[in-house]
């Protein structure tokens, strides 16, 4: 049996990490039969991050490479159907969600000092009180240096949000009123992309970059449709 390693839930989806969600979802399009491990703790882990995929005696982390592994050993094809330029164009679509908006996503939920307090109630309420600031506080430092490092994080609210509406508008673009990005049915690139927009929606508090996902019928109702159709 299969085993995805991924976060507890929060903030309304199956687990916190829009990647460990993703890789959810390819587990349930894959038609495989797999169980999930909730973990709060990636530092045993091969990248030190989650999602992990146990296969027998592999350990395949990343949601990418999970995908590589699954099409690769199982015969899956998670874009069935698509054209070379539409595979083209799905591969450009999860590199900007996961590269960009994903970024925009972890300063929302870190730097925010509002949305923080619920961040680390939801994430680590497990470790015990006496712990709980210290551990949450040096996690949160890490987080900040990350995103500062990257440059996500030396942007301002606003021109993070400036950033994400233009991802947003090429999303909604590319939907030109279809149910999912490339059709009728789900492909690789909605799950990686719904999970991503409904962790943007339930951000903690609302702010400039939740409103562009929830005040937009649109990717609001898209982000709807996939929860329904992808999500275990
Ligand atoms: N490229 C990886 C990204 C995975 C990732 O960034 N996971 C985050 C949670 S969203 C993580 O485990 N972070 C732990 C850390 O950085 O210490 C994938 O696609 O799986």
């Amino acid at each position: 049996m299969l085993t995805l390693i991924v976060y507890p839930a929060a903030f309304g989806a199956p687990t916190a990490s829009p990647f460990c969600v993703k890789a959810m979802c390819l587990m349930k399009a894959s038609g495989l039969a797999w169980q999930p491990e909730v973990s709060s703790d990636p530092r045993f882990t091969p990248k030190r991050k989650l999602p992990v995929l146990s296969d027998g005696d592999k350990l395949i982390p990343d949601s990418d490479q999970i995908r590589d592994h699954l099409e690769a050993h199982y015969g899956i094809d998670f874009d069935e159907g698509l054209t070379a330029q539409q595979r083209a164009v799905s591969r450009a679509v999860i590199r900007m969600v996961e590269e960009n908006l994903y970024f925009i996503l972890v300063c929302n939920r870190w730097l925010n000092d509002e949305n923080w307090e619920v961040t680390r109630r939801a994430l680590f309420g497990q470790i015990p009180k006496p712990l709980f600031k210290f551990v949450t506080s040096k996690i949160r430092k890490q987080a900040i240096a990350n995103v500062n490092g990257q440059g996500m994080g030396r942007h301002s609210v606003q021109e993070r949000a400036d950033r994400a509406a233009k991802d947003l508008a090429a999303i909604e673009t590319l939907l030109d009123g279809k149910p999912f990005l490339f059709g009728d049915t789900p492909t690789a690139a909605d799950m990686s992309v719904v999970p991503m927009l409904q962790a943007q929606a339930s951000s903690p508090t609302t702010t400039p970059i939740s409103v562009l996902v929830t005040e937009n019928a649109t990717l609001s109702d898209y982000v709807a449709r996939g929860v329904s159709a992808m999500y275990p």
